[in-house]
């Protein structure tokens, strides 16, 4: 079972000069509400009523209530339940006994003493449907719910831009769930769901920040975020894998290896949109320290040694993922960053040691990794063959004969699944690199369209194809639906297909 790992000594590190200026680009919430009438019922004890806002939104709700028989001579007492999918009403929340916590499952328990009454949730929800069901109003009355207010909220200013794919409805539809799933994430920072975690992580601002250069064009909201996970290490010069912003700025106590070298390719990739110099510069010493911290752990092959068992490096949340050979590839890939990085801002003697750093660990990961005899490159102890390791060899350039791989890749059938649009975006990026658009397309319809066929009005977080309720938490209860990792795709999209 998977599970985060708590770290034992966690020294936290803030970088207030760093925090102010990330406070400074802190954006505005804008504000829209969509108003419901429901159909008028008279609801008593056991009784429910479903409201279907027509789409997903993040925000408050608002209930206006009356009461129709004799006066209420006790309290009103309901259930709420609130999902992103109407699917997620079929499992109960007393059935959930996953890792993560219950406490996510959007879900009240409301008493209302008087009635008539205009009762507004404290809590910010993620969701297209709410769910309310009686629990008891008395013998002698009944509630009418006669109004429900949804306020909804987001920080994307930008409108939403159609392109036509020249005729390709599913690529269209895609795109436009795509656009509308990153600007529900878009909050007062980039969060990862606004139903859970609701926090901004590193590997996925990665890819919310290149979606969003390819749709909306407003690169503000990832300067505030680079400068908070800059501004927020811990122990030794540590990139957190996650911070929160409540009650004040914190890192979280999770290092991800993956995660913390991306912060030199998300640091690099602002820069190629905004040519903002400055904070290229200011933040390179941050996305260098990781590249510090991380070769402490290199050991006598030259690699990173494997961590099996602790929660060290994303990937995909595949079961049983041999993560080794991936982290590796991973750090070879983000040391080309490093070395773009320090091209750009003309530091030579950098560039100079990270060619070299990148040129042996090239060798090393050929001569551990590749598998002559099956033809794949291998990782763990296990020598497990996965997707996932060939993904990152191709996006890392490691292999003598990429093209070759990028089309092995497409017929491997073993190995653990991926289950993430995370996983699924480096994918379809390595098939793309390589000229593989057909089969790159076929994996465009067969996961982000099925989604789609099953209703999806945002991409997932985890979509498992054959279990489309499927979790790797134990229950699609606590899995979010809105989940902007899933918005890679578009950047693909308008790169190869427009
Ligand atoms: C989960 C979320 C998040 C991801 C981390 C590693 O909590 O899905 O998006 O980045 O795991």
């Amino acid at each position: 079972m998977a599970s985060f790992t708590i770290l034992e000594e966690f020294v936290v590190k803030k970088q207030d000069k760093l925090l102010e200026i990330a406070e400074t680009y802190k954006p505005v919430l804008n504000h829209s509400s969509k108003v419901i009438k429901p159909d008028e019922k008279h609801l008593g004890r056991g009784d429910s009523q479903l409201i279907d806002f027509g789409n997903h939104y993040v925000g408050y709700i608002t209930l206006i209530f009356r009461s129709i028989g004799s006066h209420p001579d006790a309290p009103l007492s309901l259930n709420l339940r609130f999902a992103e999918r109407s699917e997620e009403f079929e499992y109960k929340s007393e059935d959930y006994h996953g890792w993560l916590s219950k406490s996510w499952i959007q879900e009240e328990v409301l008493h209302v003493d008087v009635l008539p009454a205009v009762v507004k949730l404290p809590r910010r929800y993620a969701m297209r449907y709410l769910e309310i069901n009686v629990i008891d109003t008395s013998p002698k009355y009944k509630v009418i719910v006669d109004e429900v207010t949804f306020e909804t909220v987001t920080s994307a200013t930008a409108r939403m831009v159609m392109p036509e794919y020249n005729g390709d409805v599913l690529l269209q539809k895609v795109d436009k769930v795509c656009q509308h799933t990153l600007a529900n994430c878009m909050q007062d920072v980039y969060e990862d769901g606004p139903k859970r975690d609701r926090r901004m992580w590193l590997g996925d601002l990665r890819i919310q920040a290149l979606a969003n250069y390819a749709s909306f064009k407003d690169a503000t909201l990832v300067k505030r975020s680079l400068y908070l996970f800059a501004g927020l290490l811990f122990n030794d010069q540590q990139i957190s894998s996650c911070i929160f912003t409540e009650p004040t700025l914190e890192p979280d106590d999770t290092y991800l290896y993956d995660y913390a070298l991306q912060f030199m390719s998300t640091l690099v990739e602002y820069y190629e949109f905004t040519s903002d110099m400055k904070t290229l510069k200011e933040l390179y010493p941050y996305a260098k320290a990781q590249f510090d911290y991380i070769y402490k752990q290199v050991d006598e092959r030259g690699l990173l040694p494997d961590k099996e068992g602790e929660f060290w490096c994303f990937v995909d949340w595949g079961e049983d993922l041999n993560k080794e050979a991936s982290a590796n590839a991973i750090l070879a890939y983000c040391l080309s960053d490093a070395i773009r990085a320090s091209e750009i801002l003309g530091y030579t003697e950098d560039r100079q040691s990270y060619t070299e750093m990148r040129e042996t660990l090239v060798e090393a990961i050929s001569n551990y990794f590749w598998n002559e005899q099956r033809g794949y490159y291998h990782s763990g102890s296990m020598k497990q063959i996965s997707k996932h390791t060939q993904i990152w060899m191709l996006l890392a350039g490691i292999p003598k004969d990429p093209s070759r791989l990028a089309e092995r890749l497409t017929t491997l059938h073993e190995g653990p699944e991926m289950v993430t649009p995370y996983i699924y975006y480096y994918l379809l990026t390595a098939l793309l690199m390589y000229g593989r658009k057909e089969e790159a397309y076929s994996i465009i319809k067969q996961y982000w369209g099925g989604m789609l066929e099953i209703g999806a009005d945002t991409f997932f977080e985890v979509f498992y194809p054959n279990d489309p309720q499927g979790s790797p938490y134990g229950s699609c209860l606590v899995n979010s639906y809105c989940h902007a990792w899933s918005c890679g795709v578009i950047v693909l999209l308008r790169k190869y297909y427009m």
